[in-house]
């Protein structure tokens, strides 16, 4: 049996979730996975058994508990290094950890008003002017890694790392909500979509019967 427990949410809209999910399976890691449907009636008393914060993602590794999808990616980054989850080099790590940290705490306009949906399709919904402008901070960072640090690779940083991770759930908005990408963001996004870990969690996020009125617009 892995000594990994990974506690997620629903995978059509846990975006938090799908982070910590995608780190693991791209890189090959055998974890139990322990789904908590959001929004019921026993949703928080069922965190609560997993997670300190009462919010999920939530690890167990070998006895010890993080919260946190930030901090899970750091710490799967940290604890297997061959996996070379996060840029080598001084600048290019700097600037992965300040996309990362931009990506956890920013973008409520967007988050608010394209919740992730992996099932629909609603183009043109959830658009304002605020929204707007999150996306195109989000097309800057992603043209900004791909000019200076990607080199030949498909991902931010070259090869997949935990920036293209935090970043996943955007693509998957994008999608949902028709968002018109210029080239060199819409390849960057075609590249997460075609990860077969991806394509697994959609597959899945398809087969889920809940259904959460706040996410659907
Ligand atoms: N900043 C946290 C956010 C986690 C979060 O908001 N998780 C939601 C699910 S996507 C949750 O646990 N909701 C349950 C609740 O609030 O009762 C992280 O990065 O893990």
């Amino acid at each position: 049996m892995s000594n990994y427990t990974l506690v997620i949410g629903n995978k059509n809209y846990s975006s938090w979730s799908l982070r910590t999910w995608l780190v693991l399976k791209y890189c090959r890691i055998k974890f139990t996975e322990v789904r908590i449907p959001l929004n019921t009636e026993t949703t928080h008393q069922e965190i609560l058994q997993h997670s300190p914060s009462g919010k999920i993602p939530v690890l167990h590794h070998g006895g010890i508990t993080i919260w946190e999808s930030l901090a899970i990616c750091e710490y799967l980054a940290e604890s297997l290094p061959h996996k070379r989850l996060l840029p080598k080099e001084p600048f290019a790590r700097a600037m992965s950890r300040s996309i990362c940290a931009e990506i956890h705490a920013g973008f409520q306009n967007l988050r608010q008003n394209m919740p992730m949906n992996c099932r629909a399709e609603l183009p043109g919904k959830g658009m304002t002017p605020e929204v707007q402008k999150d996306i195109d901070r989000i097309i800057s960072i992603w043209r900004d890694c791909r000019e200076n640090f990607a080199g030949s690779g498909d991902f931010l940083f070259s090869h997949f790392t935990i920036a293209d991770a935090m970043f996943a759930p955007i693509v998957l908005r994008f999608k949902t909500y028709g968002v018109e990408l210029d080239a060199i963001s819409q390849a960057y996004a075609n590249a997460i979509l075609n990860l077969t870990a991806m394509q697994e969690w959609l597959d899945a996020a398809k087969l889920e019967t809940e259904v959460i009125p706040q996410f659907e617009l």
